[in-house]
């Protein structure tokens, strides 16, 4: 039986800055995945999908408690110490304020054209990008196999995006109109990949990664993807975000 004691080794790490994504896979317990599906049931019966309905659908709980069960799951799996050890030494991470529910309903053949970067559209009421340092999705269904809402990413984008905003300066990142139709600028893609893993894994992705939402083949009536988002950020990343978005590896620990 699995314990839940993953840790981030100096080959994720390593996967982490030179891809800009990696997954760790057992992170959460069985016992943990049956206990968040429970959760993700009970917030979609509130907020149902339309009867019929296919393709994504999330939902944006905000943890308005101090225990609200997403935080408690975020807090019982260590995802904050885990993302924590990707970040350089005596850098923690910001407890988030709220999570992203995304679901998939198969079947749903649609593949994406091309990436986004989140946070942009709108940017925070103060104007500020929404960047963040670091995405943390826990997997509640199985992604071993690829085209079952699999996360899609162009490995490596988020060093090439950097190397855009170094040239242009931070506040290019408010460009959206420069960056149609992703939001995403027109950097060197390469070919996207689609992350892949075990229920109970957790992906960690860079905030400048070019990512997308996959498709589900499963077929109708199938089981539908189940992922927890988490939009981290490292402390004192709110101040440093100029810094950050052109240095994209500055907040991030080497080996
Ligand atoms: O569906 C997913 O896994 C990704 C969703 C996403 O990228 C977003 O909502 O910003
Ligand atoms: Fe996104």
């Amino acid at each position: 039986m699995h314990l839940g004691v993953a840790v981030i080794t100096n080959e994720m790490r390593h996967a982490f800055r030179e891809q800009g994504f990696v997954v760790v896979p057992d992170v959460l317990t069985g016992d943990q995945i049956a206990s968040a599906r429970a959760v993700v049931k009970t917030l979609l019966e509130k907020k149902p999908y339309a009867e019929g309905h296919v393709g994504p659908y999330f939902l944006w709980p905000r943890f308005r408690r101090a225990n609200h069960p997403l935080l408690d799951l975020y807090r019982a799996a260590g995802i904050g110490q885990l993302a924590a050890e990707l970040l350089r030494p005596g850098l923690a991470v910001d407890d988030p304020d709220f999570a992203q529910v995304a679901t998939t309903i198969p079947p749903w053949p649609h593949r994406p054209g091309g990436p986004h970067v989140d946070g942009l559209t709108p940017p925070e009421p103060s104007g500020r990008p929404g960047t963040f340092s670091l995405l943390a999705g826990v997997w509640l269904t199985d992604m071993s196999r690829r085209h079952r809402g699999n996360l899609w990413a162009w490995p490596g984008t988020h060093l090439r995006f950097g190397r855009y905003l170094a040239e242009r300066g931070p506040d290019a990142l408010l460009r959206v109109d420069e960056m149609n139709p992703g939001p995403y600028p027109k950097v060197e893609l390469g070919e996207p990949t689609q992350a892949v893993g075990p229920a109970g894994s957790v992906l960690f992705a860079h905030y400048l990664l070019a990512h997308n939402i996959g498709n589900h083949d499963g077929a109708t009536g199938g089981e539908r993807r189940e992922t927890v988002y988490y939009r981290l950020h490292a402390a004192g990343h709110r101040e440093r975000w100029r810094e950050v978005v052109t240095n994209p590896l500055v907040e991030f620990r080497l080996t």
